[in-house]
C-alpha cells in the first residue's frame, strides 16, 4: 500500500541516544546509533522503498523521563523539541512530529506541550512511561491527581498522547531476575504500559477528561486480548473486593478513548484480535523505527489478510483524522 502513514517512529538527539544503547548486542549500536540520529537520508530511503509517506516522529526511551532533575529534564525536551520543529520544517509533508514532555512537573509538561501544538505545529505528544522525579527511585504514574489538570489541557489542545514503553526501575523489577531477556520490548515494556494504562482507565480520568485520546502500541500492549477478563473481574465476581474510581467498565474507556498502533507487532492474528476489540477505526499502521525495519512492518501490513477498506483506514486515513493531517499531506 502506498500513502501509509506512521507514528511510532523514533530519532533520538547527542542528549538521548545513550539511553537506546542498552537494549542491543554491542555489534549493532553503530548500525543503530546511525540510523536513530538520522532523519532525512536512511529513513526516507525506508519510507520510500515501502510506501511510507509520513512519519509522525518521536523521541527515543526512556529520554525525558529519566531524568529525575524536572528543569533538567525541561530544558532537553525544549531542545529535542525544537530540533525536531527544524526537521519537519526541511519536509512538512514527509514528517511530523509528537511532543517529548517533562512529565516530571505536570506544570511544565502543559506549558511544553501548548508551545510545541500552538508553536511549533507539533501534532501531539509522546511519553515513555513512568517519570523518576526527584530521585532516580521515584516512579510517578500519571494517573495521580496532581496530573489531572495536565491532562484538562492535553483536551483543550485536543492533543493525542502517546503512551510508550519503557523498562521498570531496576528495583522493581524482581520478577526479572535471572531473566534479563524478558526486559525491554520481549515482555517487560508491554506488562509497565498495560498496568500504566489500566491505571488511567481506573482512576475515572476518562469521565472527567472524556475527550482524551490516548495512543498505545504494540497492538494495545496485550490489553486487547485481557479487556473482557479486566471487566468480568470487576464486575459481580469481583464484588466486595477492592473496585476502581472509574463509573463504567474499563473496556468502554478502552473503546473510547484509546487508539492502537501496529508497531513492532507484525502479526495478523494480534490485529484481528485488536480489530475485534476496538474496531478498525482506532487502530494505525506504526513501524517502531529504527528499532525494527520498515521493510519487515509494510511487508507484513500490505499482505495481511484484512479487508482494503480497513487496509486504508489502518495504514492511512485513521492517522490523517486523528491528527488532522489533511493540511500537511501531499495529496
Ligand atoms: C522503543 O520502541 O522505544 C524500543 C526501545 C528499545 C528497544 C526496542 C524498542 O527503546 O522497540
Ligand atoms: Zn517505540
Amino acid at each position: 500500500m502506498k500513502g501509509k502513514i506512521a507514528l511510532e517512529e523514533h530519532f533520538a538527539t547527542e542528549d538521548t541516544v545513550a539511553d537506546s544503547r542498552g537494549f542491543f548486542a554491542e555489534s549493532v549500536w553503530p548500525e543503530l546509533r546511525g540510523r536513530l540520529i538520522d532523519i532525512h537520508d536512511n529513513r526516507l530511503c525506508q519510507m520510500d522503498r515501502h510506501g511510507v509517506e509520513m512519519m509522525i516522529l518521536s523521541l527515543n526511551a526512556p529520554a525525558i523521563q529519566a531524568i529525575p532533575d524536572s528543569a533538567l529534564a525541561y530544558d532537553i525536551a525544549r531542545r529535542a523539541n525544537d530540533f525536531l520543529a527544524e526537521q519537519v520544517g526541511r519536509r512538512p509533508t514527509r514528517f511530523q512530529a509528537l511532543a517529548a514532555l517533562p512529565m516530571q512537573d505536570p506544570e511544565l509538561a502543559a506549558t511544553e506541550l501548548t508551545r510545541c501544538i500552538n508553536e511549533l505545529g507539533f501534532k501531539g505528544g509522546l511519553v515513555n512511561g513512568f517519570s523518576q522525579v526527584g530521585d532516580a527511585e521515584t516512579m510517578v504514574y500519571y494517573d495521580l491527581p496532581h496530573y489531572w489538570p495536565f491532562w484538562a489541557v492535553v483536551e483543550r489542545l485536543d492533543a493525542p498522547f502517546y503512551l510508550h514503553p519503557r523498562n521498570p526501575l531496576p528495583s522493581q523489577a524482581k520478577i526479572y531476575e535471572g531473566h534479563d531477556w524478558l526486559l525491554g520490548p520481549t515482555w517487560a515494556f508491554g506488562q509497565e504500559t498495560a498496568v500504566h494504562a489500566l491505571r488511567l482507565m481506573g482512576s475515572g480520568l476518562f469521565d472527567s477528561y472524556p475527550r482524551l485520546a490516548i495512543i498505545l502500541g504494540h497492538l494495545g500492549e496485550g490489553l486487547p486480548f485481557s479487556m473482557w477478563r479486566v471487566d468480568n473481574r470487576c464486575s459481580w465476581i469481583g464484588k466486595g473486593r477492592p473496585g476502581h474510581a472509574a463509573k463504567k467498565p474499563i473496556s468502554e474507556y478502552f473503546r473510547t478513548n484509546f487508539h492502537l498502533t501496529t508497531s513492532g507487532n507484525f502479526r495478523t492474528q494480534a490485529l484481528l484480535n485488536a480489530i475485534l476489540e476496538i474496531g478498525a477505526d482506532r487502530i494505525m499502521f506504526s513501524t517502531d523505527w529504527p528499532f525494527e525495519n520498515v521493510s519487515d512492518a509494510a511487508n507484513w501490513f500490505d499482505a495481511a489478510d484484512i479487508s482494503e477498506a480497513d487496509r486504508l483506514k489502518i495504514g492511512r486515513t485513521n492517522a490523517a483524522k486523528l491528527f488532522r493531517l489533511g493540511q500537511v499531506s501531499a495529496r
